[in-house]
């Protein structure tokens, strides 16, 4: 951020700092291998798999880009002495099996978005159409399974146990966090510490277990993989409060879903319980429930 500041005129420089730059060509590489990963046998499960990967509905690419730049931070170790020239450059077959990590991570994330969709009964994602929306429920559960297995078939060939016993954990950790927001109790509602442990089965378990995987993978000791997962887990942390404060200021059109669908499914996310914390009487409100939408408006003018 500061060289940004200090070379705001250089375009070269801003677009050195753009993370997704960085690694473009390894994200059209993905898009590619993607694309032929999620091909299926029968033609209505076919046109399913493939909906989220097909040009322009690929999303922002978040974890794959963060897996990339992690491995590309990992993968250059500082000499130890005595240093004999050879044995730290990062071999082609290391990226490559670290670039398998980021597409196993996009099919995990998009199989939870397909499931995630059906729950919520949503009918926009990524600007367009739901899935289930289009195919409806029963084919946007099984395209979710689908895109699952094609992930665990690509972890297996990594052939590296603790990798794919993270990996698998995190399909686990996402079935937790949703089903802990679904069945929050109304003392859990208003509880951070719930908030928090919630977000990390949701959001950061994929992000912060992949990022120790890259690393593993690279055979650093544990304790490096222990620094990635820790990275990993706080920028995951952090895309979901930003993504939490965002269904509130964002438009339907920003955010390629519509916004205030968390407070209108009567979760109650981090912006929330800051303002409950300055604000006590908003506790009432959120109370009597958000049926109602003017008592949404009512809610919104405490944030
Ligand atoms: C079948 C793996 C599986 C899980 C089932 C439904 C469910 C359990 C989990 C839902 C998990 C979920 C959707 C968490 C939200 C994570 C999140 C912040 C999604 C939005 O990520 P972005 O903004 O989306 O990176 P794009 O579209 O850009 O990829």
């Amino acid at each position: 951020i500061r060289r940004g500041i200090h070379h705001q005129s250089s375009p070269l420089v801003e677009e050195q700092l753009d993370p997704f730059s960085l690694v473009a060509d390894e994200l059209s590489l993905l898009a590619n291998r993607l694309r032929s990963m999620v091909i299926a046998e029968v033609p209505k499960l076919a046109s399913a798999a493939e909906y989220f990967f097909k040009l322009g509905v690929e999303g922002k690419r978040f974890r794959p880009t963060v897996l990339l730049l992690m491995a590309t931070a990992l993968n250059v170790r500082l000499p130890e002495p005595p240093f004999n020239g050879v044995g730290n450059a990062p071999t082609t077959e290391l990226r490559t099996r670290q670039q398998c990590i980021a597409e196993i991570t996009e099919m995990i994330h998009v199989a939870s978005l397909l499931h995630d969709d059906v729950l919520d009964d949503a009918d926009t994602r990524r600007g367009i159409s739901s899935l289930n929306c289009v195919m409806g429920n029963k084919l946007a559960v099984l395209a979710g399974d689908f895109l699952l297995s094609r992930a665990c078939v690509a972890l297996a060939s990594l052939k590296n146990t603790e990798v794919v016993t993270l990996l698998a954990t995190v399909v686990e950790h996402l079935v937790t966090g949703e089903t802990m927001q679904m069945t929050t109790t109304s003392e859990q509602r208003y509880s951070m510490d719930y908030y928090m442990q919630k977000t990390y089965y949701k959001t950061a378990s994929l992000i912060s277990n992949s990022c120790k995987a890259i690393a593993l993978l690279a055979g650093h000791t544990a304790e490096v993989a222990t620094t990635a997962f820790e990275y990993g887990k706080n920028l995951g942390l952090a895309f979901q409060l930003i993504d939490d404060v965002l269904d509130f200021t964002g438009t339907s059109t920003s955010l390629g879903k519509g916004s205030l669908s968390d407070i209108r499914h009567g979760i109650i996310t981090a912006p929330i319980l800051f303002a409950m914390e300055e604000f006590p009487q908003l506790r009432a409100v959120v109370d009597r429930g958000f049926d109602n939408p003017e008592n949404v408006d009512i809610a919104l003018e405490y944030l």
